[in-house]
């Protein structure tokens, strides 16, 4: 089976499984165990960051940063088609009591100038906006980077208005690659940055979020609230540590073979590939209706051993990462056109 739903189905390498089982163990929530204390250190250093906190998920790396944020009744400023808005289970409502107000965007990214007119004016009647999110690269937008120097505006509001910045950043190391722009200058914008090990990085669990010495110590307040301490997670974070060091330059092989798979659907009939949203290793597709549903086209991939998934009634997402290799990259293409040649000749045997 070629696996492209997700870059968090990656399996550790034998490489990885056996820094794994020589990892050094303690009780991480007596603050002991080496590995978690080593990778907090690595990734607040990577961003620039005074700390850092070792959590299960990239959603409890989003939560505990809302929550730390924030107050009960605050507003959140996002952008619509983000991740902690569509796929948390309602979790800032849940969990930090906060609104959020969500900007349409343009390939994921929104705009300074959207940001301040969505800023509540400071008057007793209106929730207070306290808190805006950013999501690099953008996960429903196909994997587009956001333009650094719009990142930079909305920074400058957010310093005006006294409004803290969380980044999403659980693939940022993919923006990183694709642009040369360092994980550093991405993060000096923002007042908290997450970012997911076990997605095209290749870890089997994790994600950690950076920021200020207090900022963190009221995110592990939280993650202890939400069940999310972790006793002996050296085992994972051993392996953290090892997808940090080893598997980010190679997101550029990603990036290709989504390129590569992108244009080599994008012109059949019927179905759309918007070619300019192909920045890093997700892949969109749109599929005509008089060529079926998504969910058929997921079915339809499956008996050709291609595993695929849907993100709306007529899209496909193919999602490229390091347990797929180029060949196999364009053998799922070769799927591809089978299927759609297949939808074909349906077509025309209804005509
Ligand atoms: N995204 C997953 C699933 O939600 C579908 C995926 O397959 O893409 N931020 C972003 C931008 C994400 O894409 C995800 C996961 C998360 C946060 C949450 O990470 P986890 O799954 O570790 O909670």
């Amino acid at each position: 089976m070629i696996d492209i739903r997700s870059d968090t189905v990656t399996k550790p390498s034998d490489e990885m499984r056996d820094v794994i089982s020589r990892a050094e163990v303690g009780d991480d929530v007596f603050g002991e165990d080496p590995n978690v204390n080593e990778l907090q250190i690595t990734v607040a250093k990577l961003f620039g960051k005074e700390s850092a906190l070792y959590v299960p998920s990239g959603t409890m790396a989003n939560q505990v940063s809302i929550n730390a944020h924030t107050q009960p009744g605050n507003e959140v400023i996002c952008e619509t088609g983000c991740h902690l808005y569509n796929y948390e289970s309602g979790a800032p409502a849940l969990l930090s009591g906060v609104m959020l107000r969500t900007i349409d965007g343009e390939m994921g990214s929104i705009t300074a100038e959207q940001v301040e007119s969505n800023i509540r004016p400071t008057s007793y009647h209106f929730a207070q906006t306290t808190l805006i999110t950013l999501e690099n690269t953008h996960n429903r937008a196909g994997g587009t980077i956001f333009p650094i120097g719009q990142i930079k505006e909305i920074s400058e509001v957010a310093k005006k208005h006294n409004i803290k910045m969380h980044l999403d950043g659980a693939r940022l190391m993919n923006a990183v690659v694709a642009t040369g722009i360092e994980a550093i200058e991405w993060a000096s914008y923002f007042d908290s940055v997450s970012i997911c090990l076990s997605k095209g990085l290749g870890a089997p669990v994790g994600s950690v979020v950076a920021g200020t010495k207090a900022f963190i110590e009221r995110a592990h307040r939280y993650r202890k609230t939400y069940g999310g301490g972790m006793r002996q997670a050296g085992l994972l974070a051993a392996a953290g540590k090892y997808a940090l060091e080893n598997n980010v330059e190679r997101l550029a092989d990603d990036h290709t073979n989504a390129r590569t798979f992108a244009e080599s659907v994008a012109s059949l009939e019927g179905i759309n590939v918007e070619l300019d949203w192909v920045q890093t290793n997700i892949v969109m597709i749109d599929i005509d209706k008089s060529f079926g549903s998504a969910t058929e086209w997921v079915e339809r991939l499956a008996e050709l051993d291609v595993a695929i998934l849907t993100v709306s009634p007529q899209r496909l997402r193919a999602v490229f990462h390091l347990d797929v290799s180029s060949e196999e990259s364009a053998d799922a293409a070769a799927k591809f056109r089978d299927v759609h040649a297949i939808s074909m000749k349906k077509e025309g045997d209804i005509e």
